[in-house]
């Protein structure tokens, strides 16, 4: 079942057009599977967001959909640039929001990573 207010998947969505290299990022890492850079608004002293090579609309989809080596590659990434990042001391925050409703404006799946101050207490 699609996610509310999510389509199908719109390859001109800058997440998209930035793994085309079509539009600039601020690049913290990249393998096979995922790319991560800097948020272009961020909301912590680190604020990245990791994004699967894929053409996957959000975590909805990607869990479905994605191969196992994919959820595999882009898992390990995530974990990858935390440690890169040394967010590891302090501890880190990881989020996805999941359709419109959920606060999803960019219709290709992506994990904020927060880290590098006190986050405080987990908000809905
Ligand atoms: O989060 C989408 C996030 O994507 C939001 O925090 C802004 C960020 N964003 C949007 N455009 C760009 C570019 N061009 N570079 C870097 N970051 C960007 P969501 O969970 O969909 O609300």
């Amino acid at each position: 079942m699609a996610v509310s207010g999510i389509g199908p998947y719109d390859p001109q969505n800058v997440f998209a057009r930035i793994l085309r290299g079509e539009l600039p990022c601020k690049k913290v890492y990249e393998d096979e599977y995922a790319l991560a850079f800097h948020d272009i608004a961020p909301k912590a002293p680190v604020h990245v967001l990791v994004i699967p090579k894929g053409a996957y609309v959000s975590f909805a989809d990607f869990s479905q959909n994605a191969s196992e080596a994919e959820i595999t590659g882009f898992t390990r990434a995530l974990g990858t640039v935390a440690r890169d990042l040394k967010l590891e001391t302090r501890g880190y925050r990881l989020l996805s929001n999941v359709g419109e409703e959920a606060g999803q404006e960019v219709p290709h799946f992506h994990v904020h990573l927060f880290g590098g101050k006190a986050l405080g207490a987990m908000l809905p």
